[in-house]
């Protein structure tokens, strides 16, 4: 027996499924599998998938969770190094063995009365020098489908894998979704991750957080590359060129609606190649090359709408044989369509909220999980990049750090040397969403976007981008920005979404030396008569603002950043020190 084929059987007899299935991510399969989810498989007495209108939404099923699995849950997920400092302070940790053994004990049968279902994967294009093989088991309709969609689900990963023992591997159980034996344990040395008692997006579908960030970036600190929580985009300006583009945002912070946004500026264009994930090496020719190792999006439902996303619906409409999922929006019982807050249009009279009640518009409830989610193939995106399928992926020009700061933070900063790019990401913060469950809105330092991503000590993390700067012949030139400033009314000073394009025209004019920048202590910002205003009725004072320098606010964030770097000790790079030093002497 092959090392796979062993592995899984142990886990069979551990978890004790009433059946073992082997997928082979054909479309036919996924019809069966989809009809087992209607049919068969329940969570709380709700069958796993509901058809949706196929009219509006083809090929599109409606899943609710269970009411207690609507987020990420990062108090339950633990970093298992066998050294408790690899894993740092910005990690939960156990030590590997007690944490195997406190798994073996939940997952004990754990799949009775129910299908393993072994799904091969890649996470990246299978001719790509950089893609992984892997293997997920899993007990529950839904994650199977999601994983066929999120990723390029074949049998031929099994022949990739061969006699190999050094796959990816994923164990993955519902279980009875009780929150008190819910847990996400990593074990990088293993690439090996084991999840139990949830079946929401970063929880379960094992190849997305788990393994291509918390594993793949400490494989990349081994191997000198970067997996990194960032969208990649070309974007095409009038002469036809493209400048290929990674943004790391935080959780629900505007990665999607960046990735396929639709442009004000005539002649630009953005054009697709990942919404979430991006690993990144260091290719032959000393450029960055970027590949996203998704094959779909599992995104945000409420705020998506023809006039915030249009592409995005375009994408959720199209219909493939890739099937849509729905998870946790309301529903508009008339028309059998998913609904959330900020659709197009009147809201619906007939709606059915993300826990199965009538929703009552006067009781100021939500009617879709402020979390609720899309999970869709890219394929479908009419954006997507001609590079998309590009085994080597794209060179990257510019990366962005960014942040929802209702205060202080510009809405663009360039970094001004490698040191300081590094500065740049690593002073990030941004206000808590409900991509994961804690308080919403409460400022945490969130470096690169990674805090809850990162797969090992994160002084180690800033000590590695240091050095992959080194590695670079050409660095990409690196901004921080911030799209969610607000005024004393509390409105949004910028418009967001497709105006975006106006401040991703300044970094490619950066990019090609086309425009100069003025030095302030945090950094170069733009001359405002450098960002194209033009059709866009914005007043000069609020565009002052956005570029407001606040010398004490930024003196208080010298603090809380100081803070945060202290929790590391001596592990933390010097230079990281001398950044922070030098931007508080000089404001
Ligand atoms: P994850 O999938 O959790 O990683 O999230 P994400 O970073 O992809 O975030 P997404 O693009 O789904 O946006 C999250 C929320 O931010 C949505 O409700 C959007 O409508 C809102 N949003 C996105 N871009 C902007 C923007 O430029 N301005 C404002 N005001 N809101 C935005
Ligand atoms: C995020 O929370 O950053 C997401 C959704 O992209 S999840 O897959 O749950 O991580
Ligand atoms: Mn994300």
């Amino acid at each position: 027996m092959r090392p796979l084929e062993r592995w899984v059987e142990e886990q069979a007899k551990l978890t004790k499924p009433d059946r073992v299935y082997w997928c082979d991510g054909s479309e036919e399969e996924a019809r069966r599998i989809i009809e087992i989810g209607i049919k068969e498989e329940k969570i709380c007495g709700n069958p796993i998938f509901a058809p949706l209108n196929g009219m509006t939404f083809p090929n599109s099923f409606y899943h609710r969770s269970h009411p207690t699995d609507v987020a990420r849950i990062e108090h339950l997920t633990y970093v298992c190094h066998t050294d408790k400092d690899t894993a740092g302070p910005n990690n939960n940790w156990m030590d590997p063995e007690e944490a195997k053994a406190k798994m073996t004990k939940l997952s004990d049968g754990c799949m009775k009365g129910r299908t393993m279902y072994v799904l091969p994967y890649m996470m990246g294009h299978p001719d790509s020098p950089y893609s992984k093989a892997c293997v997920q088991l899993t007990d529950i309709s839904y994650v199977a489908i999601s994983m066929r969609i999120m990723t390029r689900m074949t049998k031929k990963v099994l022949d990739k894998i061969g006699n190999n023992k050094d796959f990816v591997r994923g164990l993955h159980s519902v279980g009875d979704f009780d929150p008190k034996k819910r847990f996400i344990m990593h074990f990088p040395n293993e690439h090996f991750v084991w999840s139990i008692g949830s079946g929401y997006g970063g929880n379960a579908l094992l190849g997305k957080k788990c393994f291509s960030l918390r594993i793949a970036s400490y494989l990349g600190q081994q191997e000198e590359w970067l997996a990194e929580h960032m969208v990649i985009v070309g974007a095409q300006d009038p002469s036809g060129d493209t400048t290929y583009i990674a943004a790391a945002l935080p959780s629900a912070c505007g990665k999607t609606n960046l990735a396929m946004m639709e442009s004000v500026l005539p002649g630009y264009k953005i054009w697709t190649v990942g919404d979430d994930i991006a690993w990144m090496n260091v290719g032959p020719d000393g450029r960055l090359w970027a590949i996203n190792p998704e094959t779909g999006f599992f995104g945000v439902a409420p705020g998506t709408s023809m006039k915030t996303n249009p592409n995005m619906m375009k994408t959720l409409t199209k219909g493939t044989f890739y099937p849509t999922l729905f998870t946790n929006t309301a529903l508009d019982t008339d028309k059998n369509e998913p609904w959330w807050e900020g659709s197009d249009g009147a809201i619906p009279k007939k709606l059915t909220d993300w826990q199965g009640n009538k929703w009552d518009p006067t009781k100021g409830t939500k009617a879709a999980h402020p979390n609720s989610r899309f999970t869709v193939s890219a394929y479908q995106c009419p954006t997507l990049s001609p590079l998309f399928e590009n085994p080597k992926g794209v060179p990257i020009s510019a990366i962005l750090f960014g942040g929802k700061r209702m205060h202080l933070n510009p809405l663009i900063v360039e970094g001004t040397d490698w040191q300081n790019n590094v500065f740049l990401g690593a002073r990030m913060g941004s206000e808590t969403t409900a991509a994961a469950s804690h308080k919403e809105g409460i400022v945490r330092r969130d470096p690169m976007a990674m805090l809850p991503f990162c797969g090992y000590n994160m002084a180690d993390y800033f000590k590695h981008w240091l050095n992959m700067g080194k590695k670079l012949v050409y660095q990409p030139k690196v901004f921080s920005v911030n799209w969610f400033r607000i005024n004393d009314k509390g409105k949004y000073l910028w418009p967001g979404f497709g105006q975006n394009a106006r401040v991703l025209k300044w970094v490619i004019d950066r990019v090609h030396n086309r425009v100069p920048a003025q030095k302030t202590p945090i950094g170069l910002i733009p001359y405002i008569k450098d960002i194209d205003l033009k059709g866009l009725n914005i007043p000069k004072e609020d565009m002052e603002e956005l570029f407001r320098i606040d010398h004490d606010g930024w003196l208080k964030e010298a603090g809380d950043i100081g803070d945060f770097f202290k929790g590391f000790g001596g592990r933390m790079p010097r230079e990281m020190w001398d950044e922070l030093n030098r931007m508080k002497a000089e404001l």
